[in-house]
């Protein structure tokens, strides 16, 4: 039996069966975990939902949601204000069980943590100020609005948007869901209080200024999550993090990269090279 944790697959389908065949992956064994953005800017988006779907039906797989995941959450609500050119959510939206497939993914977690080992999984990151027990618990507050009666409204009007970038304790009502949702599926940067920073993309520079405050989340002193192993995808340019205490795994496949499937077990990452199918700048 194996536990392999496999990076952002945004439509990759072919490329995933590519992986699953060279890890020799048993179904009937294996447990798979998919760190989000399971859809979205790839060629085959509603295999990828229905494959990860129907495996969670079984006890097989677990998936954690991205901001991809939250994008085909908002076209379903008919929300297109934050609708790109490059979104191919078409083959889901227009499918005749979209309302499953929909509701069992808005009922997919932020976070997961192994029931026995000190290993998480999080699509972006945690924030610094948050231990694994307080992030577990401010997931399961976004978590319990997607799973009730207002997940259409909190995702129609609430979630989208930078602000609050800082959090607080105290935080209240929408503010607070939505720091939460933007930490976990969002975060790249941010300061050792857990203050967000979108607009820094890439990896840090090597020799950069050390004066700003803004580092990776994983790289503040006083983290208070490296209790546990936290394996994140998201951050497709930062490339292969083994340090910290984190895990990088979304190798981006999507952008002619590798697909990466790490076992938690052996502790080995497997990779599949994506050069060949999924060049960037075509449909893909
Ligand atoms: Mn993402």
């Amino acid at each position: 039996m194996a536990t392999y944790i496999i990076g952002d697959l945004q439509g990759c389908f072919d490329e995933l069966m590519q992986l699953l065949k060279q890890i020799d992956y048993d179904p009937a064994q294996d447990e798979l975990w998919f760190a989000g953005d399971i859809v979205n800017r790839g060629p085959k988006s509603l295999e990828c939902l229905q494959f990860v779907k129907n495996l969670n039906a079984q006890g097989k797989a677990k998936m954690v949601l991205g901001n991809h995941d939250f994008q085909l959450l908002a076209a379903y609500c008919g929300l297109h204000d934050y609708a790109s050119k490059s979104d191919t959510l078409g083959d889901i939206l227009s499918h005749s069980e979209v309302d499953k497939l929909i509701d069992w993914l808005r009922q997919q977690p932020l976070m997961i943590h192994h029931p026995l080992h000190p290993v998480a999984l999080v699509h972006a990151g945690v924030p610094p100020q948050w231990c694994i027990d307080e992030a577990l618990s401010h997931a399961k507050e976004v978590e319990s609005i997607l799973r009730g009666d207002q997940w259409q409204d909190f995702i129609r009007n609430h979630l989208f948007g930078a602000k609050p970038k800082q959090w607080h304790d105290g935080l209240q009502g929408w503010a607070r869901l939505r720091y939460i949702a933007n930490a976990f599926t969002r975060m790249r940067y941010c300061n050792a209080e857990g203050k967000l920073e979108f607009k820094q993309k890439n990896k840090p520079k090597p020799g950069a200024s050390t004066r700003t405050d803004y580092l990776p989340w994983f790289a503040h002193a006083n983290r208070r999550n490296k209790t546990s192993d936290i394996f994140f995808g998201h951050w497709s340019t930062l490339g292969v993090m083994d340090a910290y205490h984190v895990h990088s795994i979304d190798t981006g496949c999507l952008w002619g990269g590798y697909l990466t499937a790490y076992c938690l077990e052996t502790h080995k990452r497997h990779t599949l090279s994506c050069n060949i199918i999924c060049q960037p700048k075509t449909k893909c």
